[in-house]
C-alpha cells in the first residue's frame, strides 16, 4: 500500500508564493530607494534612475488633478474651492482689481506654469502639484508681505478630496 505523500505537492507552491512576495518587496524597495521626494510630497511615481541623470524625467504628480479657479486682486487670493487633488491642476486666476497680480505655487512641481492676469483680465496656468498644504504667493514685489498669501491642501485622491469636502460642509452647517 502506498502511504499518501505528506503533501508535497502544496509545498512548492508555497514557496512559490513566498518567491513572489519577496520579489514585489525587492523590487518596491529598489524603487522607492532612489526616488526623492520634494519636501511635502505622499505620493509620487517612482523613479527607475538615478534623480538628474540623464533620461531621467524629473519626479512629478501622479493623479488625476483637476481644475480650479481664483479670484485675486489688491492684496488677496480668494479660492472657493479648496480641495485640490493631485496631479496637473488647471489653474484660472481672475484678475479683480487694475493691476498685475500672478500665483506662484510654492513648491510645485518642475514644469508647472505661474498663472497671471493683467488687471481685470483673466489666466490660465497649469500647475503639478503633490499632496500636502502649499502656500500660493503673488511675486510681485511686496504684494505677499501686503496679504497676497494663502495656502491650499492637496489629497492624494478624489476620495479623500471628497470626505474633506463633505467634512467641512458638515461642520459649517453646524454652525
Ligand atoms: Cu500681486
Amino acid at each position: 500500500m502506498l502511504r499518501p505523500l505528506e503533501g508535497p505537492q502544496n509545498r512548492p507552491s508555497e514557496v512559490t508564493v513566498r518567491l513572489r512576495l519577496f520579489a514585489v518587496a525587492a523590487a518596491a524597495a529598489l524603487l522607492s530607494g532612489c526616488a526623492t521626494l520634494p519636501e511635502g510630497a505622499v505620493e509620487a511615481a517612482p523613479l527607475v534612475c538615478p534623480a538628474g541623470s540623464e533620461g531621467c524625467d524629473p519626479i512629478q504628480p501622479v493623479g488625476p488633478g483637476g481644475t480650479v479657479s481664483m479670484d485675486m486682486g489688491n492684496f488677496f487670493f480668494d479660492i472657493t474651492d479648496q480641495f485640490l487633488v493631485t496631479g496637473a491642476v488647471d489653474v484660472t486666476v481672475t484678475n479683480v482689481s487694475d493691476a498685475y497680480h500672478n500665483a506662484q505655487f510654492l513648491g510645485a512641481a518642475d514644469g508647472s506654469d505661474i498663472p497671471e492676469a493683467e488687471g481685470q483680465e483673466t489666466g490660465t496656468g497649469t500647475v503639478l502639484l503633490f499632496p500636502g498644504e502649499w502656500t500660493v504667493i503673488c511675486t510681485v514685489p511686496g504684494h505677499r508681505a501686503a496679504g497676497m498669501e494663502t495656502t491650499v491642501t492637496v489629497y492624494a485622491s478624489e476620495e479623500e478630496a471628497e470626505a474633506a469636502r463633505a467634512a467641512a460642509e458638515e461642520s459649517a452647517g453646524a454652525m
